[in-house]
Parts: structure tokens; C-alpha cells; sequence
């Protein structure tokens, strides 16, 4: 645990089982105690990282259709890694929101909830996939306990977009969890893999230090100072880890598609794929122009979802970080997609 805890710097690009300080979870306690954070919560979801893998199967219709999709809204005490405990805001309980999967033409009815039992503060859903004002922000803002409201659209243009929450503090809500992505499939649809992830980054800022034991709260000085505690992938800081987390899986010889949603709500994102290459690269989720071609290391803004796809020909753990590496080192933007199968030497040999 100790060793993946952003208590001591992660070996980005190299072994993630090192030992980061024999005596680091006795100086995490002491730092509890003298800066008197309050203990760890008990947590409300064992894990609040949506599984990559949980993505709707490619569209396989031809003729538009109508989707009717119901979001709630959840407040979820959860982990961001062990001993650190926060409490999000969520899009159906987990971080990012579920992702949405349209064709172009089709018909989405949205019906939104925000169940008072489960909620502290009103919310709304701002999609970048819909014409009209607020991204249907407008018309789906509802407080605790009123009644679900529905608005209903058509995905008129292709791409992989993100949606997120857009009430007056969504910078706050953004960074408790608030985002998720739309993929809006051109009608010819996507070119076909054998492995599809989704992945949400964003920044948590919080009261405590990063890696510091305890219940961290919200901070909005460290917003201010856009200086956040932890950048994290799906909510959780190294949460597709090997040691310690759920890595990604896959097998040599095979395709992935990476649908990278940055939350934000304020940092850019450096997204890159270690010992591997993003060979198709859909720029900024623009899904009609032809993919870019291995491209090394991609800016995603704030408030974008964007698109790379890998081959596997090597086996051995790729690591998607943000290549601003201290975010990566320490504050938790690393997952690994650990790849099976037999060495090929005429690629890569590590021991000639
Ligand atoms: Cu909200």
C-alpha cells in the first residue's frame, strides 16, 4: 500500500514496487495528529473508480434511435487512496459518470434526479454533446428532494465529448467527482479494437497534505490557487496500479481504445502512454477527421474527452500518465494497462 501511497514519489517509469520510507506510515499518523485532521470516515463505496472497462458496447444500428437514460446524483465518502478519505459528489455513485453511447441522429430523453437523502446541494448536467443553452444545464438544474426533471436532445454532431455539472460552484462540484463523457459515434461508426477504457481525470483540492492520513475537506483557497492535494485518474489516486489497485488488462497483440475525459475543473492534462505510443490520436475527441498518428504526448484541456488507440506488440505494463510527472510521481495521475504474452525480441529485448 505504502508503496503506491503518494506518500513517497511512484517509480513512474520504472518498478511500481519500491519502498518509499520505512517510516512513512508512522509519519503520516504523526502528522494526523499534530495538525489534528479529523480521523478517516467510513466509507460509503468500497471503490468510488468507475472500472474502465464499464463502457455500453459499440453502436450496432443503422437507423437513428431514442435512448431514455435516467441520471442520479450521489454524495459518496470514498477513498482517494488507503487512509484518505473525502467525500464526492458523483453521477451515479462512481467517478467519472457513467459514459453515455449514442450515434449520431439519435435521441436522447434524460430524465435527472437529485434524491434528497442523497444530496447536500443542487446540480444539473452541462453536455458538450448537446445544442442549446448550458448544454442543457438550464433546464435540468434541480435542488434536493424536487421533483427528477427531463430534458430531451438530439446527439447532432459526432465526437466523444464530456458533460459535467455547471450549477454556480461547479468548479467545487467538478472536483468532487462531477464529470462524465458522451460518445456520440459517427454513423459509419468506430474502427474496431479489442479493448475500449475510460478514463476521467481531475483534480481534488482538499485541507490536508497529499498522502496525509485522515479525512480531508474541501478547500476552496487551494482552488483559488489552482494547487490541488491529489490529480487523479477516475477518482482515486493510483487506483489501476498494479500494487494496490486494479490494473488494466490485455494481451499482446492487441488493440485499446482510450477515452480520456479531463475534468478539470482547471488543469491541463499531458496525457501519454509510457513505453507505448498513442498510434491513432483523435485530437480534442474529433472522431471525423482522420486520427493523428503516433503522437507521443497529447495536451488535453479542461473540459474535453479525447481519444487514443495503442497496439500491445511488447508485453509488460504500459503506465497512462500525465506527463506533468509530478502529478504522476505524487499525486496520483498514473494508471497501468498490464499486458500479457510472450516476449518478441526483435522489438524489445531487455536482456541481450
Ligand atoms: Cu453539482
Amino acid at each position: 500500500m505504502q508503496a503506491i501511497g503518494a506518500t513517497g514519489a511512484v517509480a513512474v517509469a520504472g518498478c511500481l514496487g519500491g519502498d518509499t520510507g520505512a517510516n512513512s506510515a508512522e509519519a503520516d499518523q504523526s502528522a494526523a495528529e499534530d495538525e489534528g485532521l479529523p480521523a478517516a470516515k467510513d466509507v460509503d463505496v468500497d471503490r468510488i473508480a468507475r472500472d474502465p472497462t464499464d463502457i455500453p458496447a459499440p453502436v450496432d444500428w443503422n437507423e437513428p434511435r431514442e435512448h431514455d437514460i435516467t441520471i442520479e446524483t450521489v454524495r459518496q465518502t470514498a477513498e482517494i487512496e488507503p487512509g484518505v478519505t473525502f467525500e464526492y459528489m458523483t453521477f451515479e455513485g462512481q467517478v467519472p459518470g457513467p459514459m453515455i453511447r449514442v450515434r449520431r441522429g439519435d435521441r436522447v430523453n434524460l430524465t435527472f434526479e437529485v434524491p434528497e437523502d442523497l444530496n447536500a446541494a443542487a446540480h444539473n448536467m452541462d453536455f458538450h454533446a448537446v445544442y442549446g443553452p448550458g448544454g442543457g444545464a438550464d433546464a435540468t438544474t434541480i435542488a434536493p428532494g424536487d421533483d427528477p426533471t427531463q430534458i430531451s436532445f438530439t446527439a447532432d454532431y459526432a465526437g466523444v465529448f464530456i458533460y459535467h455539472c455547471a450549477i454556480p460552484n461547479m468548479d467545487q462540484h467538478i472536483s468532487s467527482g462531477m464529470f462524465g463523457s458522451i460518445l456520440v459515434e459517427p454513423e459509419e461508426g468506430l474502427p474496431e479494437v479489442d479493448h475500449e477504457y475510460y478514463l476521467g481525470q481531475h483534480e481534488i483540492y482538499t485541507d490536508g497534505d497529499v498522502g496525509e492520513k485522515g479525512h480531508h475537506s474541501f478547500d476552496f483557497d487551494a482552488m483559488l490557487d489552482e494547487s490541488p492535494t491529489y490529480v487523479v485518474f477516475n477518482g482515486q489516486a493510483y487506483g489501476f496500479a498494479p500494487d494496490g489497485g486494479q490494473p488494466m488488462q490485455a494481451n499482446t497483440g492487441e488493440t485499446a481504445r482510450v477515452y480520456f475525459a479531463n475534468g478539470g475543473p482547471n488543469l491541463l492534462s499531458s496525457l501519454h502512454p509510457i513505453g507505448n505510443v498513442w498510434s491513432r490520436y483523435y485530437r480534442d475527441g474529433d472522431l471525423l477527421s482522420d486520427p493523428a498518428h503516433n503522437v507521443e504526448t497529447a495536451p488535453v484541456a479542461p473540459g474535453t474527452t479525447t481519444a487514443g488507440e495503442m497496439e500491445f506488440p511488447v508485453p509488460g505494463p504500459v503506465k497512462i500518465v500525465d506527463h506533468a510527472l509530478t502529478r504522476a510521481a505524487r499525486r496520483g495521475a498514473l494508471g497501468v494497462v498490464n499486458v500479457e504474452g510472450e516476449p518478441t525480441e526483435d522489438l524489445y529485448d531487455e536482456d541481450p
